[in-house]
């Protein structure tokens, strides 16, 4: 069966069922953007021409909204708890039906349970069933539920398993004997995944795929209406719950921005004004989402005060015409020294309180400033009223560019296939690279049809050895790319060090998240002995890391030029 694009919701909207109400706010916000769907599904279908597309059967299991795993996020919703995650499923939901797929939708164990065809009363139950899913997407609390309950059938099945997992999950953290015997084992990692099988909510690491969610895109007339319409004196801090309210020397930079500026805040509050904001603060209480638009709509800046972390406010405020105004973490915060993200897989470094509208949008929109440098502050705000901004809102954050780069991946990537070449080891016959002109990275030779089917094409592969302490990550997005962790098996090879005229004394074959690398001391070059381990994140000052990268569609990260 194909795949027919769908421009009406409202299939969706009894699927998802009612009763909790995380699912009315998730239900209210599809409803409310179905004609922004319906457009881009239009604008998708045109661009992609008559590709053909088989429709999937989809299982949706939300595991964190299911009793089981204890709900803690339902009963928050309207109590200023994080939204950022009920945002992100609504609009896969939408994205997955809007493409025209066959979903199946279950918030409790009872219901997965049933679609996965358990015998009542059999809770772990030892047979291989067919399953009658092409594709699963659920999160940490649900993956741990499935393995409780399909037994032989799972470890058959996770391929066809997505893991929507917010601040992502790095390689290193996700192999299991590696995490255990090198201290990357936590709460959650460890599930011998393909790391590309972990859905981010922000492009954090290309080691897993970026899934995204969506903000409200504005047509010419309403960006002018908007751009008219600003209040030039009107702030607005960012988060919901008053705890942030407390956050260390925030008075001093809260006292400058009160000379200058009317402050305005959406802090929930139960009878009374929460004690934390202080009086001179015009708070609306937490507002439906609507209306919290609306108030981005008159607002010239929206304001972080260091939480919450990397979640859709700030761009749905940049897409009003606001500009956001954020500290920088000095040093930077992880899961190392910092509470919220300890246990989390992931050793990533947060430099602000949103790297992504830090690196991806910047200057005029996002100004990201020392907080405790009160002139610095002061000097920001100042410049910041002087401003004149349009909204802005990348490509990936549209309907449009969130469908294009979900069919992309329905589409292309295949973790069930057998493994592609192993890692050729130190008997690898001649890889098809050369050395570029100015004989600082390697290119790829071969002709583009030596693999073929394979997702993202080689031929945009370009790879070079990064300086000591370089992450690969860092690395390509020094040469305005971006690191692809699928090109790292035909990099891994003593031909491209030979290549590249690394001058290895001698060549291992081990396992480390960072090979393969070159030791300066010794000369020892080293290859990667287990796929699962390849990683664009990671760096050590003893490595000089061998780092595959390639372009990307301006505005979609996700995809290279020739990837859809
Ligand atoms: C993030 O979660 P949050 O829910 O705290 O993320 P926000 O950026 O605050 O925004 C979530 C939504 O809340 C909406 C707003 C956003 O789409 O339109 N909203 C609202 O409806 N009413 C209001 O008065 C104010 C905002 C992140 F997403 C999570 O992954 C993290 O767990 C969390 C902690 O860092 O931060």
């Amino acid at each position: 069966v194909q795949a027919v694009f769908r421009s009406n919701l409202s299939h969706l909207l009894e699927l998802m069922g009612s009763g909790k109400e995380s699912l009315t706010f998730m239900k209210k916000r599809a409803k409310r953007l179905t004609a922004q769907w319906a457009l881009a599904a239009q604008r998708l279908a045109q661009k992609l021409g008559d590709i053909q597309r088989d429709q999937k059967q989809i299982l949706v299991h939300i595991g964190f909204l299911t009793e089981e795993s204890g709900d803690v996020f339902s009963p928050r919703v309207l109590k200023g708890g994080p939204l950022g995650e009920m945002v992100q499923w609504a609009d896969i939901l939408a994205t997955l039906h809007v493409l025209g797929h066959a979903l199946h939708i279950t918030v409790s164990l009872k219901e997965l349970q049933s679609n996965l065809g358990v015998p009542p009363g059999r809770g772990n139950c030892p047979l291989t069933m067919p399953l009658p899913f092409d594709l699963i997407y659920t999160d940490y609390h649900g993956l741990q539920q499935m393995k409780q309950h399909m037994g032989l059938s799972f470890r058959k099945y996770r391929c066809r398993i997505r893991v929507i997992d917010t601040f992502g999950t790095e390689p290193a953290y996700n192999h299991e004997e590696y995490a255990t015997l090198h201290g990357y084992r936590t709460n959650w990692g460890y599930w011998n995944l393909n790391p590309k099988q972990f859905m981010t909510m922000f492009p954090h690491t290309p080691d897993n795929s970026f899934m995204g969610f969506v903000s409200e895109e504005l047509n010419e007339t309403e960006k002018q209406l908007i751009k008219g319409g600003k209040a030039g004196n009107m702030a607005v801090v960012y988060g919901k719950e008053a705890s942030i309210w407390k956050l260390q020397g925030k008075e001093k930079s809260l006292g400058i921005l009160s000379k200058y500026m009317e402050i305005h805040g959406t802090v929930y509050y139960e009878s009374q004004r929460p004690p934390e904001v202080p009086a001179f603060v015009k708070n609306h209480g937490l507002l439906p989402q609507p209306e919290f638009q609306q108030l981005l709509r008159k607002a010239k800046l929206f304001i972080g005060f260091g939480f919450p972390y990397e979640g859709p406010a700030p761009l749905e405020a940049i897409a009003n015409g606001c500009v956001f105004l954020q500290s920088r973490f000095s040093p930077p915060h992880s899961s190392l020294n910092h509470e919220f993200f300890r246990g989390k897989p992931t050793s990533r470094e947060v430099f602000s309180q949103h790297p992504y509208a830090e690196n991806f949008i910047g200057k005029p929109h996002v100004w990201t400033v020392d907080y405790n440098n009160s002139d610095e502050f002061e000097a920001a705000i100042k410049a910041i009223m002087r401003t004149q901004v349009d909204p802005y809102l990348p490509y990936e954050y549209t309907c449009e560019g969130m469908l294009e780069r979900i069919h992309a991946y329905i589409q292309h990537q295949d973790f069930c296939a057998a493994p592609g070449p192993v890692p050729a080891g130190a008997r690898a016959p001649q890889s098809p690279f050369v050395l570029a002109p100015n004989a600082t990275h390697l290119e790829w030779a071969g002709n583009s049809s030596s693999a073929p089917g394979a997702w993202p094409p080689a031929h945009s592969l370009r790879a070079w050895l990064a300086a000591a302490g370089r992450a690969c990550t860092d690395l390509c997005l020094d040469h305005g790319l971006v690191c692809e962790p699928s090109f790292f098996p035909i990099l891994n090879s003593q031909d491209a060090f030979r290549k590249l005229q690394v001058p290895c004394d001698s060549t291992e074959s081990e396992m480390n998240h960072l090979y393969p690398a070159f030791a300066q001391p010794g000369r020892e070059c080293f290859l990667q002995k287990e796929p699962l381990l390849f990683s664009c994140a990671g760096s050590s000052t003893k490595y000089r890391r061998l780092c595959p990268c390639r372009d990307f569609r301006k505005g979609q990260v996700a995809l290279c030029q020739d990837c859809l």
